[in-house]
């Protein structure tokens, strides 16, 4: 067997890693041991199906992504009434407050993005910002809490050659030293074999990592510390992603921008019974909400 097939299988791990949704504990568990987990069967696939179709509607409208291309549209849920559901789904959100530890959670981040065939993935990241100080960017605003987890829905399924995700175990640890004969690059969000430029790393044979396979309807778990990457897209079929997550209400975040107009619809369009849930949603710096 060549290393490229074998880098194709499920690898067998001495630990679980994929659970059903009623395991909160072995799921919250498995994240903070090692760093990620897949949950599966979270959304019934009918639901799933409207989801891929909405997603695409919102962020391919016009299927002018040519093969190669992907595009990610931030604060998604500003744009899909089909994720409010999620809302007002009340195991969903009871999730978000288990893992969190608190039950005062208030909407945060949101996204879809679509990988066509030909993409070349995305350079192994975390989604946490290390920076102190006043923020430089979204991320520093958005995702500096330390147990910010991210929790996105593959509709279209993971798997190595379709643009599938890869997560390094382990790598969410305060203590990680990163793969080895790599260095991290300044600002910690990725890294870079040693020796070479520091900047951050896309080749998909980062020692350690673990490829991850998913069904449409499975529900992808890594903490914010996690690094990741994206294969590229051999496969055929048009990826499509999203999902809508929380953050605890306190610490309060006070955003250096104002709140955008998509923002101040979203809030006037919810149901009232849900305003605990989102009067203190501040969406995404107006200036890089639009679609790139
Ligand atoms: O497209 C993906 O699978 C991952 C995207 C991602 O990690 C990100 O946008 O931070
Ligand atoms: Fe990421």
């Amino acid at each position: 067997m060549t290393t490229a097939t074998q880098q194709f299988e499920k690898p067998e791990l001495s630990y679980r890693y994929e659970f059903e949704k009623h395991e909160l504990d072995a799921i919250r568990a498995c994240v903070h041991e090692h760093g990620f987990a897949v949950v599966k069967r979270v959304l019934p696939l009918d639901y799933v199906e409207e989801l891929r179709l909405a997603a695409l509607a919102v962020v391919n409208p016009r299927n002018g992504l040519q093969p190669g291309e992907s595009r990610t549209v931030h604060a998604f849920v500003e744009h899909c009434p089909v994720l409010w559901r999620l809302l007002d789904d009340e195991e969903f959100v009871n999730f978000s407050r288990f893992m969190l530890g608190t039950p005062d959670l208030t909407l945060h981040r949101s996204a879809s993005i679509v990988r066509m065939p030909g993409s070349p993935g995305m350079q192994w990241h975390t989604d946490m910002s290390f920076n102190e100080g006043p923020p430089k960017n979204l991320d520093d605003v958005l995702n500096r809490s330390m147990n910010h987890f991210s929790g996105p829905f593959y509709l279209t399924g993971l798997h190595p050659m379709n643009a599938g995700l890869a997560v390094i175990p382990g790598s969410h640890r305060a203590d990680w030293p990163g793969p080895e004969g790599f260095e991290f690059t300044p600002d910690r969000r990725s890294f870079f074999p040693r020796g070479t430029e520091p900047k951050g790393y896309g080749g998909m044979d980062v020692p350690g990592m673990l490829p991850l396979f998913t069904d449409p309807g499975d529900r992808t778990l890594f903490h914010g510390r996690t690094y990741h990457g994206v294969f590229p897209h051999k496969g055929t079929e048009i990826r499509v992603s999203c999902g809508v997550g929380f953050r605890p209400k306190h610490p309060r975040i006070t955003p250096p921008w104002p709140l955008s107009t998509y923002a101040k619809n979203l809030m006037a369009s919810l149901p009232q019974r849900l305003k605990p849930l989102y009067e203190d949603y501040i969406g995404i710096d107006p200036a890089q909400q639009h679609v790139y």
